[in-house]
């Protein structure tokens, strides 16, 4: 690890929302008996339609469970990311579109993005959407995606993004999970030149979903779609006949806002519930002082609004500071690896955020598709979704950043809302490879297997002590399996299922998933999932999913797979078999190594052994660790020299 330490440059601590002397004393007071008074200072960030009473109502114990934050305050979450800045910035640039192809796009003034989004509510309203309806967006990372969210958040609706990479039966399976009858798609997505069948995947999607009365068609493309009479329309003709005008619908801090599907241990990916108040404090908070952003400029986060990172640091976070955010509909590779820094220098960006698979992948390709434009715009720059390699983060300082722009690593997850731990660039030093120390109000704890707290320099679990507002507050339709998932391993603390390391400076260095999450090019997917994948499938017998060490992608897919007697493993298999799961889940979800093997290492009461598993997959099998429990070690060397195809 890089002993390096790039210190907070004295001028822009001078100027930077928060300096090394402000955070001291505002993580002291947000984390100490004072902090409601913190809590109440931060929250006159949000407009409130009626003020919040009380700030906090916390029980982490699973018999008296409860997370209330401002719990009595009334708000209207795109009121706060439109309404308010009509008077002060009503023509300033709230969206820049930059589509797949460079060049392509436009630019969406406050005004005209709450024109529109009253617009898009109306349409929602005439459809038959009312306050706690559930409203499913398939969508590519075109404005009327943000617009749909902010739309749904103007009358109460509850949206639920599912990443337009994700198949008809990942679809369905999300649209079921929360009984949701509306359906806001696109025709088609473009993405590197390739046109993607957004609403014939909806169609597919909805054979499995007779509850959709109503699809939203959003016009992208133009190509040939299949409409039905009577459940599909068109936006750009529902539009025509409504107004610009819609009341925000007041809603309660502790109203659901979204929902948002990620995976995790078991084979069910889990609805994860976030409300109002809380959360929309918390991604207006930590934009503001992660990101130290000032009035004018151009804020460009990379990811997709299928996933948390789009929702609150694409949409959410930057409107309701009133910011310029950039909505990329592209990927880096298209039309060259210049495209981000071509874009960049388009565009005036001034602060970008990204993931670091994406680095890694483009560090790849060599300094000049980068130093080929000029980047003197950038001021700041951001990672998230995985650890950075050391060489990843100094490559991205060096020659994207010319030694001149913090980089933030964000640690944070889906569950999380926002931002938890990352430097505030005025404040804290840079360790390349450490997300270095917690936002305000924000206790990490790291705990050994038996929960109890470590001290000092140590490794472990990493848990969060208290509640933060952005938590989320529960898995859509399943309390139960909310409480047992996250506060069940150390009773009255969040696990966040991440293992970590704090250095003797009090830094912390996530080193990854510790449970049965893969995190494969910043994006989560549970081990279960892709096992019965693979054992839907009419040859297999038995599938094991394990990670693998990926140069580009951080994490691979590993697959064991045993087959029906008779069968054979050939290399058609292999390829039919990474080809399924892709339909089954979506390209995300391809094993990027399958291994046949006539039977699976578990022990005498038939567990796989996991741990053999993942060395195998490493390629470390000089110490696999105790194999005396193991009904038949011989399975063990037949594995290692067993067949492996990639
Ligand atoms: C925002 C997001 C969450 C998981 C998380 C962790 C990993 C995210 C990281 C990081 C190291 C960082 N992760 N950011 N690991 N350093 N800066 O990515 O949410 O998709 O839910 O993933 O991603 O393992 O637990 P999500």
């Amino acid at each position: 690890m890089s002993a390096e330490i790039h210190k907070v440059p004295a001028a822009l601590a001078r100027v930077a929302h928060v300096d090394a002397a402000d955070y001291d004393r505002l993580y002291a007071q947000s984390t100490g008996p004072d902090a409601d008074a913190f809590w109440r200072e931060e929250a006159k960030r949000i407009d409130w339609m009626t003020p919040f009473t009380t700030v906090k109502n916390v029980s982490f114990d699973k018999d008296d469970f409860r997370i209330e934050w401002f719990v009595d305050g009334v708000l209207n979450v795109s009121a706060n990311c439109l309404d308010r800045h009509l008077d002060t910035r009503g023509d300033e640039t709230a969206i820049i579109f930059e589509g797949d192809e460079p060049g392509e796009g436009r630019r969406i003034s406050y005004r005209e993005l709450h024109a529109e989004t009253c617009r898009f509510a109306n349409v929602l309203k005439a459809q038959g959407v009312t306050k706690g309806d559930r409203v499913t967006l398939y969508m590519p990372m075109i404005p009327e995606a943000g617009i749909a969210m902010l739309a749904c958040a103007r009358i109460g609706a509850v949206h639920s993004v599912v990443f337009g990479g994700f198949s008809p039966d990942s679809l369905a399976g999300r649209i079921q999970d929360c009984d949701s009858a509306f359906v806001i798609t696109a025709d088609e997505g473009m993405r590197g030149g390739k046109a993607i069948p957004l609403k014939a995947n909806v169609d597919a999607a909805l054979e499995q979903c007779p509850g959709v009365t109503s699809v939203i068609v959003v016009r992208r493309t133009g190509g040939d779609v299949s409409m039905i009479a009577g459940r599909d329309v068109w936006y750009h003709e529902a539009r025509e006949s409504v107004s610009d005008a819609c009341a925000p619908e007041p809603m309660n801090a502790e109203d659901p806002l979204f929902i948002l599907y990620t995976s995790g241990s078991t084979g069910k990916p889990k609805g994860v519930m976030h409300t109002t108040g809380g959360y929309l404090l918390w991604v207006t908070m930590t934009f503001h002082y992660v990101f130290d952003y000032r009035p004018g400029e151009v804020f460009w986060c990379t990811a997709d609004v299928g996933w948390v990172t789009g929702h609150s640091y694409v949409v959410y976070g930057p409107l309701a500071n009133g910011a310029t955010t950039v909505m990329f509909d592209g990927v880096p590779n298209y039309p060259d690896f210049g495209r981000f820094w071509e874009t960049v220098e388009r565009l005036g960006v001034n602060i970008f955020y990204t993931a670091p698979t994406a680095i890694r992948a483009l560090m790849r390709e060599g300094d000049d598709w980068v130093t080929h434009h000029n980047r003197s715009s950038l001021r700041l720059l951001g990672t998230v979704g995985e650890p950075i390699n050391p060489e990843a983060w100094e490559w991205y300082w060096r020659v994207v950043g010319e030694e001149r722009c913090p980089v933030v690593d964000t640690w944070w997850q889906t569950e999380t809302g926002g931002i938890m731990i990352a430097p505030l660039p005025g404040a804290t030093d840079l360790k390349p490879g450490s997300a270095t120390k917690p936002l305000f109000g924000i206790v990490p704890q790291l705990v050994d297997s038996e929960g109890g707290v470590l001290a000092g320099s140590t490794s472990g679990n990493l848990v969060i002590a208290d509640s933060w507002p952005g938590q989320m507050r529960s898995l859509w339709g399943d309390h139960a399996r909310f409480i047992e998932t996250y506060f069940t391993t150390y009773p009255g603390k969040y696990f966040t299922g991440d293992g970590c390391r704090r250095d003797a400076d009090g830094y912390y260095w996530i080193t990854g998933r510790v449970d049965d999450v893969i995190n494969v090019s910043g994006h989560r997917m549970g081990t279960a999932e892709v096992e019965s994948a693979l054992v839907a499938h009419h040859m297999v017998a038995e599938a094991a999913v394990v990670g693998m060490p990926h140069d580009i992608k951080g994490q691979g897919i590993y697959a064991y797979v045993t087959l029906n007697a008779g069968e054979d493993g050939d290399d058609a298999l292999h390829d039919e078999l990474r080809h399924w799961v892709r339909k089954e889940i979506g390209p995300i979800a391809s094993p990027d190594a399958i291994h046949f093997t006539p039977a699976l290492p578990k022990t005498r009461s038939g567990k796989i052994m996991r741990r053999i598993l993942r060395k195998i997959a490493e390629g470390d099998t000089s110490n696999l660790g105790d194999t005396s429990t193991l009904a038949d070690p011989s399975v063990v060397d037949a594995l290692i020299s067993g067949r492996m195809k990639s």
